[in-house]
């Protein structure tokens, strides 16, 4: 079978992909933090969810600097999550249940404890030294003005080598250098052996931003990143049938036609933020809130549609661990939370692409409103204090910590109205949110109408109607202000999602839908005529000339 063939027939081309945040999925141990059996031990309802595989955020020995987004041993799991004994057990006990376990691959930083680090700053000749980043100096006079993510200069001094290192991140996470094929060659090696053990796939963090040049402030998309891309998938991912999704802030839909090139080249997809970025002032931060633009919104999603059909392959996600809860976003966490959070559900999940699932995203969780002692998350604290010395108002620091701080996403899993939602029986790293004992996975496991029902039933239609992964996208009433319309036809099926992304009752203007067109789902009971659409309804129909 040619390699055009066998893209096209990928097993990740019809699946759906959970993320889990081990930190805050299930703890099995009483110490407030999730591990990896309190993940074994939730694999039942991720199976009857339906999910295919499951992303891992790291797990990986780490000082938890960035909630293990600083590794210090790719090749070790951190204690406190367990041993790399629990990590075989989960990838076997999940595959008996079918689900692939894809690990979350940090490949642009390491910890500045990873042994490669505790080398390198050792001396300029030590053979670990160019693994990273270094730059001449004097203390005090940074090779260039470039700041870090979370907060303060992007280089570091260190007196033993009387150079600078670069850290896109916190100061304890020093870039890796791609440009050393030694370094390059021992990554390759490591993601072999975890593909060895029976790793599904991989996560790959800020992935466009490995190919760095800062003497010119490049950050990502850097000259050599395709080409670094391109030996990657060859010495590494294209050895088995795995999955890749690379984080790529800055792609574009030219840059994501190379990302996930039919050919297998690279990758299989990326998850880009063109549309996460709408709701903030332009040119600003992400705390900076501003109104979505729902038909921009709109034009984003059929531009990305559009764009890759036939040439790459898109992710579909709403949320993810760093990102505020969608349904608190852009749907509505009050009265019409359960209707508004299968809305979103159903928009996504009919278009073309892989969707991702966030833990707790299928019960409608919601965004919290803590005080700031209540949160944990080293961006959100950085942030509050630069803002503050910067002038602003606490209330205004505040406002921009609840809509968009990374915590939201990170309070932990709830599970039932017991103790800490069922999460932990100690005490949780973080505060549980208030609504556990409103919003929680057993009230709603065997209610058809919940939302976990609507994911759970999304997820098999995607399965049975091969329309969902290769039809193509027309998108409808572009310019109506409320409504997301759209069509996916392939073959003799045609699908029609309509979804009303407002609080109002609105007109719809499209006509009623035919004999022909058999609504797969919705999230109303009844269902009432097409030119009404009721707060946040969402439809999905479905004509074939011939049953499946
Ligand atoms: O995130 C990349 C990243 O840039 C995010 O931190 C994003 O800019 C920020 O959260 C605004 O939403 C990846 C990981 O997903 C994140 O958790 C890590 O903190 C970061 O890389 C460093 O590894
Ligand atoms: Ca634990």
């Amino acid at each position: 079978m040619d390699r055009e063939k066998v893209t096209q027939n990928k097993w990740w081309k019809s699946a759906v992909i959970y993320q889990i945040y081990p930190r805050s999925f299930a703890d099995s141990n009483g110490d407030g933090i999730g591990d990896l059996r309190g993940i074994i031990s939730k694999l039942d309802y991720l199976e009857r969810l339906g999910i295919d595989a499951v992303w891992l955020s790291p797990v990986c020995k780490s000082p938890q600097d960035d909630n293990g987004y600083d590794i210090s041993d790719y090749q070790d799991i951190d204690p406190m999550f367990g041993t790399l004994e629990d990590m075989e057990e989960l990838i076997r006990e999940a595959g008996k249940r079918h689900i692939r376990i894809i690990m979350d691959l940090v490949l642009n930083h390491s910890s500045d404890e990873h042994r490669w680090f505790q080398e390198a700053k050792k001396s300029r000749e030590n053979p670990y030294h160019d693994y990273y980043v270094w730059r001449d100096g004097t203390e005090g006079v940074f090779p260039n003005d470039m700041r870090a993510a979370f907060g303060g200069p992007a280089w570091e001094w260190v007196p033993e080598v009387q150079q600078y290192y670069f850290h896109q991140f916190s100061v304890k996470q020093p870039d890796l250098n791609w440009e050393n094929p030694r370094l390059r060659r021992e990554i390759y090696d490591m993601i072999n052996w975890w593909t060895a053990k029976g790793v599904g796939g991989f996560r790959l963090d800020v992935i466009d931003q490995i190919a760095k040049e800062p003497d010119k402030k490049i950050t990502n998309n850097g000259p050599r990143l395709h080409e670094f891309l391109r030996e990657l998938s060859r010495e590494t991912f294209q050895k088995a049938d795995l999955v890749t999704v690379g984080e790529a802030w800055g792609a574009t839909i030219e840059l994501a036609k190379l990302y996930s090139n039919p050919d297998n080249s690279e990758l299989s997809m990326v998850f880009q933020f063109e549309h996460i970025g709408l709701d903030q002032v332009e040119g600003k931060e992400k705390w900076d809130l501003a109104p979505l633009p729902f038909l921009k919104l709109k034009e984003v999603f059929a531009r990305w549609q559009s764009g890759l059909h036939g040439k790459g392959w898109n992710s579909l996600f709403w949320n993810n661990h760093d990102l505020p809860r969608i349904v608190s976003r852009w749907g509505n966490d009050g009265a019409y939370r359960v209707e508004s959070a299968k809305m979103l559900a159903i928009l996504l999940h009919g278009l073309q692409g892989t969707p991702y699932i966030y833990q707790g995203e299928e019960l409608g969780m919601t965004n919290v409103q803590y005080e700031i002692e209540d949160y944990r998350d080293i961006e959100t604290l950085h942030l509050y204090e630069e803002r503050l010395k910067k002038g602003y108002s606490r209330e205004e620091v505040m406002r921009s910590i609840h809509a968009r701080s990374r915590d939201n996403a990170r309070t932990p899993m709830q599970w039932s109205d017991g103790e800490n939602g069922g999460f932990t029986k100690g005490t949780p790293w973080i505060k549980v949110n208030p609504n556990y004992r409103q919003i929680n996975a057993d009230g709603q496991l065997g209610d058809e109408d919940s939302v976990f029902s609507c994911y759970k039933n999304l997820i098999r239609l995607r399965k049975k109607y091969p329309v969902f992964v290769d039809g193509d996208f027309q998108m409808l009433l572009m310019e109506d202000e409320n409504i997301f319309a759209y069509t996916r036809e392939h073959e003799d099926s045609r699908l029609l999602v309509v979804c009303n992304f407002s609080g109002s009752t609105v007109n719809c203007p499209l006509e009623e839908p035919g004999a022909s067109m058999r609504l797969l789902i919705g999230n109303y009971r009844e269902e009432g005529p097409i030119s009404t659409l009721r707060p946040y309804e969402a439809r999905m129909y479905l004509s074939v000339q011939r049953e499946i």
